[in-house]
């Protein structure tokens, strides 16, 4: 049994590739974060800029703090270890009622990343519904072989590249992971997953969290970084994220410039073009 993760659960990790849910904010807290992110949409006149979707916790300090949270990193270190870094962070907004979705993908296929297991912690900020177009996962397809993806480019997809998964895939076996306000899901960055259009009448709001023993490496990028959130990093394969001291620090803003700049070059590795959704 790990810390926090009964030994059900991390055997459920590794034997499927998610696990999900996992309680982290009270009630109070999401709504605090979720209206301190639309104070800040709502004083820039609109829906968070590209850039600032990737590598947000070097522009919001509250997503700094949610990343060292021992909430979040306990379950981490239940299965990755003693020593984590948090590669990335991405905001994941669709609006009420609209069409934007996500397309069944990989991401270890995009990330470059190497060395070890890369978990994604999701975290809701509000209501994470079928409904709303939660995320869909495709047990223990992280046990196989990668599979073969294609840029599609869909004007609705939320995904860089609007990559796809180029073989069917079987609906059927697809687990829904709903979610209420301040609770979190965990899969491997190898696991099938997706999340349809959101039909409700509220936006659905989720944060993702990228989490690697400080092992690993990123074999597609010259230069990449990471924030070592639990124990020491004795490899020194990233160069460690700054903390920002309040929300766009000016040191932080100016770090977040170059690494969020370095996640898009390998996001769009071998892409026939760059679109402007990161
Ligand atoms: O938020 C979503 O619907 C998709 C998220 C996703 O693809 C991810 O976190 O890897």
């Amino acid at each position: 049994m790990g810390k926090v993760l009964s030994e059900a659960a991390v055997a459920q990790f590794h034997e499927e590739g998610y696990y999900f849910p996992t309680p982290v904010l009270s009630d109070t807290e999401v709504a605090d974060l979720r209206r301190q992110l639309e104070g800040v949409e709502a004083a820039q006149g609109g829906a968070l800029h590209p850039e600032q979707r990737n590598k947000g916790h070097l522009l919001f300090k509250w997503l700094d703090d949610l990343i060292r949270d021992p909430r979040v990193v306990d379950p981490m270190a239940d299965i990755l270890g003693p020593d984590i870094l948090c590669w990335n962070t991405l905001f994941w907004i669709k609006n009420a009622n609209t069409d934007s979705y996500v397309s069944w993908h990989q991401d270890v296929t995009y990330w470059g990343l190497k060395g070890g297991d890369v978990i994604t912690a999701w975290i809701a900020l509000s209501p994470a519904s079928e409904e709303s177009g939660c995320m869909r996962v495709m047990p223990g397809t992280h046990k196989g072989d990668t599979l073969a993806h294609e840029d599609r480019y869909d004007q609705a997809n939320m995904l860089t590249r609007g990559q796809e998964i180029a073989v069917d895939v079987d609906e059927s076996k697809a687990v829904s992971m709903p979610l209420v306000p301040g609770s979190m899901s965990m899969h491997n960055i190898k696991l099938a997953h997706a999340s349809g259009p959101n039909r409700s009448s509220d936006r659905r709001i989720g944060v993702s969290m990228h989490y690697m023993p400080t092992s690993a490496y990123q074999a597609v990028g010259n230069w990449d970084s990471a924030a070592l959130v639990r124990g020491a990093d004795r490899h020194g394969n990233f160069e460690h994220t700054p903390r920002p001291a309040c929300d766009f620090d000016m040191e932080a803003v100016a770090f977040h410039e170059r690494a969020s700049a370095a996640v898009r070059e390998i996001l769009y590795h071998g892409a026939d073009r760059k679109t402007q959704r990161l």
